[in-house]
């Protein structure tokens, strides 16, 4: 009874949901006060992609993990067969050019092309990462900019990481792509070199068919409309992936719609119309920290975050919407929207799940588990992870 409200239609949607976790948010990570560790985080990749297994086993919404270059150094042949043992894929391959004292003026826009070939070199690296692991995708986040108004020649900038990113663009196999990431400020805080999705677009464009943009929910200024960019890109048939997280200040990465459930509802209902939900095309990632709160539970939180609202998004009553919409009835249209934003979808998926031979409730499943002090035991001494590490 109470699952009648998911369709059948709704349901082969939810099914196929699939949302690539982050390995670093399976270790410590903090703010620059402080780095408080959690007892049982993992001390290696292979421990990250284990956690990551955990999230999938009780949510079935998990089935990949994406990995940070060089936090992730392994023998990727090993990692790639763990991960396979674990019943999950390695995915999206993130690369890193912002703790390298040599990038401190920059990596893909440095004016001294010695700095843009090594950078240019840990990409071509990133992609031989990728074919060892079988990623599809190569995540780029430039941490360049200035912090001063004459510091930098912008407009060289942008031409250099043309050129730069020609390069990568080049290594590229048939079936991988290259995904730029915008963010408004941080670490530079006066001009950032990819600051937004207009920037990214021009930048991926000029490469071809394999570049598209990255979309993070955290990387834009407070009260900026996402969902419109959402719209354009998908309209565009740019937007490659999605870094999911939330926000109440700047870049808080926190769990995705813990601070704005409607904003990743709206966010969502624009994915659906845009013919954005499970198109392949369309990566659906989590990048996220947990500081305080328990690594694993967190990410099922996040998981299922999403899952609820993309099953709000999917009850909007499309046809009653667009009739409102054309006849300009604003308060039809508008309680349309908010009828679906407003169906408490928790019940129907609980029960859907049992029928699917899951737990009802994913969080309490591991919970009951045993897991969390199994690691808190087993893992002691080594080095923990830790963002960065
Ligand atoms: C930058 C960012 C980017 C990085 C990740 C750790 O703020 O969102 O995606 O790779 O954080
Ligand atoms: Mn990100
Ligand atoms: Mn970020």
């Amino acid at each position: 009874m109470t699952m009648s409200i998911l369709t059948p239609e709704i349901r082969a949607e939810l099914e196929k949901q699939a949302i690539e976790l982050p390995s670093w948010a399976f270790g410590n990570s903090g703010t620059r006060f402080k780095v408080f560790g959690t007892p049982g985080t993992p001390r290696d990749p292979f421990e990250k992609i284990a956690d990551a297994a955990q999230v999938h086993k009780y949510t079935a919404l998990a089935p990949a993990v994406a990995l940070h270059i060089p936090w992730d150094m392994a023998d990727f042949d090993d990692l790639r067969k763990h991960a396979e043992d674990h019943g999950v894929a390695l995915g999206t391959v993130n690369s890193n050019t912002f703790q390298d004292d040599d990038y401190k003026f920059g990596a893909l826009t440095h004016e001294d092309a010695s700095v843009r070939q090594k950078a240019i070199d840990h990409h071509l690296a990133c992609i031989d990462v990728m074919d060892a692991t079988g990623s599809r995708d190569l995540k780029i986040w430039l941490a360049e900019g200035s912090n001063y108004p004459g510091q930098a020649d912008m407009r060289g900038r942008q031409d250099r990481l043309h050129e730069s990113l020609e390069k990568i663009y080049a290594r590229l196999g048939d079936d991988q792509r290259l995904v730029l990431e915008y963010k408004f400020f941080e670490p530079a805080f006066y001009h950032t070199d990819v600051p937004d999705w207009g920037t990214s677009y021009a930048q991926v464009s000029a490469l071809g068919e394999k570049a598209m943009v990255c979309l993070d929910t955290g990387h834009h200024a407070p009260g900026t409309n996402i969902e419109f960019i959402v719209m354009q890109l998908l309209r565009l048939g740019k937007l490659g992936s999605f870094d999911f997280n939330s926000r109440f200040y700047a870049d808080d990465d926190l769990m995705v719609g813990a601070a704005d459930p409607f904003q990743l509802f709206r966010i969502l209902f624009e994915v659906v119309r845009g013919g954005g939900l499970n198109n392949p095309d369309v990566a659906f990632m989590l990048d996220q920290c947990h500081n305080v709160e328990d690594k694993i539970p967190g990410q099922i939180r996040s998981v299922l975050n999403v899952q609820e609202m993309t099953a709000r998004a999917l009850l909007v009553d499309k046809d009653a919407l667009t009739a409102a919409q054309r006849s300009g009835d604003v308060l039809a249209a508008n309680a349309v929207f908010m009828d679906a934003f407003y169906t408490d979808v928790r019940p129907a998926l609980a029960e859907w799940r049992e029928s699917r031979g899951m737990d009802a409730d994913p969080m309490a499943a591991y919970a009951a588990s045993g897991y969390q002090e199994k690691i808190a035991a087993d893992r002691v001494g080594g080095v923990q992870a830790g963002w960065g590490a």
